[in-house]
């Protein structure tokens, strides 16, 4: 395979590579691509050097599949440009996840969806996979009628300014501020921007993804989307009502069975998910997994996962993995 990396110098774009390298993905050739700032620049992969190019040259030399994680501008206006070309666009922004036309895909639950039509496909959110990872067996079998996440999100989902805010506070050095506050020693409940209905875009993500990737509108999502000073790693805490009721050791089961879900769960050897365990591993923990005694049918969880893994990178590389095993591309 021909494969452009599109924003091969940025946070996800480093993870990219690195997973694309752990998978032995079958790159035949490589095309780096960054901004204008980057063109000429050289970083390797599996050892060999390589020079950083342009989108318009990336066009040109019509990679079979094109991976972008260079934000949602850059997304609309370039990935229509390589799916005319015939490149077939795995795109990590939030560009076109809501699009009606365009496949929001989570390889262990929709890949299914995938046909060789499909031109440009949506990477889904960071915290919207690591959720619907969980919820999706459960969902299959109890039926969810209503979900009330709240998440504690680590900087590096902002991106390398952000991370860079948080070294500069805890070494006590001043420096630019990707935030409105300080983000060591606090927890901001502002995640992405404020839209009209008082929300912010990461909770109306987390609100509206799964419905669309579970193709199932007959549940509802209410989230609060929180940054807190965790490097990398996002955590969520879940309540899940649902109209059938459940046996709790069934659900353990359930998702212990689930491909890609790993339940950590034992009180009595304080065994939980936690972000520094989740840390370079492409699995969703899961744990805290309780009974809410207030509400019939309802369950309270724990979920953890590395956002820039199968949050961003690892999720991009197995729908590209999907579509070559399947002659998708
Ligand atoms: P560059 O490094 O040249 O700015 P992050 O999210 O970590 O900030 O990374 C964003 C990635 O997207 C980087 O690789 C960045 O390249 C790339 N990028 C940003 N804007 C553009 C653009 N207009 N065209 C191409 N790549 C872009
Ligand atoms: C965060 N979820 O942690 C974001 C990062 O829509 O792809 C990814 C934003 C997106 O802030």
């Amino acid at each position: 395979m021909k494969v452009a990396v599109v924003g091969a110098t940025g946070m996800v774009g480093e993870v990219m590579l690195k997973v694309l390298s752990e998978r032995n993905f079958p790159v035949t050739e490589l095309l780096l691509v960054a901004s204008e700032r980057s063109v000429g620049k050289k970083l390797s992969y599996k050892d060999k050097e390589y020079t950083i190019i342009g989108l318009a040259d990336a066009v040109a030399a019509k990679p079979e599949i094109a991976i972008f994680s260079a934000g949602g501008d850059t997304s609309l206006e370039w990935a229509p440009k390589f799916a005319e070309a015939g490149t077939t666009v795995i795109d990590n922004s939030s560009a076109w996840r809501m699009d009606p036309t365009k496949k929001l895909v989570v390889p262990e639950i929709n890949a299914s969806e995938l046909t060789k039509e499909d031109k440009i496909i949506a990477n889904p959110n960071c915290s919207t996979i690591q959720l619907v990872m969980a919820l999706a067996p459960l969902h299959e079998k109890y039926k969810m009628k209503r979900v009330v996440i709240s998440t504690y999100q680590s900087v590096s989902g902002t991106g390398v300014k952000a991370v860079r805010q948080l070294e500069n506070e805890m070494a006590g050095v001043q420096g630019e501020m990707a935030y409105p506050y300080p983000i060591n020693r606090n927890a901001l409940p502002h995640c992405d921007v404020f839209l009209e209905n008082g929300y912010t875009k990461e909770e109306m993500k987390l609100a509206r993804e799964p419905q669309k990737i579970l193709d199932d509108r007959s549940f509802s999502i209410s989230a609060t989307a929180v940054r807190i000073p965790t490097a990398g790693g996002h955590s969520e805490s879940v309540n899940i009502e649902f109209n059938n009721d459940f046996d709790l050791n069934d659900v353990r089961g359930l998702l212990n069975e689930t491909s890609g879900v790993t339940v950590q769960d034992n009180p009595d050897t304080n065994t939980y998910p936690m972000p520094i365990y989740a840390h370079d591993k492409d699995e969703v923990f899961v744990g805290r997994i309780r009974r809410d005694e207030s509400q019939r049918n309802t369950l309270n969880m724990w979920i953890v996962a590395d956002n820039l893994r199968k949050g961003a990178a690892t999720n991009a590389v197995q729908i590209a993995e999907y579509l070559v095993e399947n002659h998708l591309v």
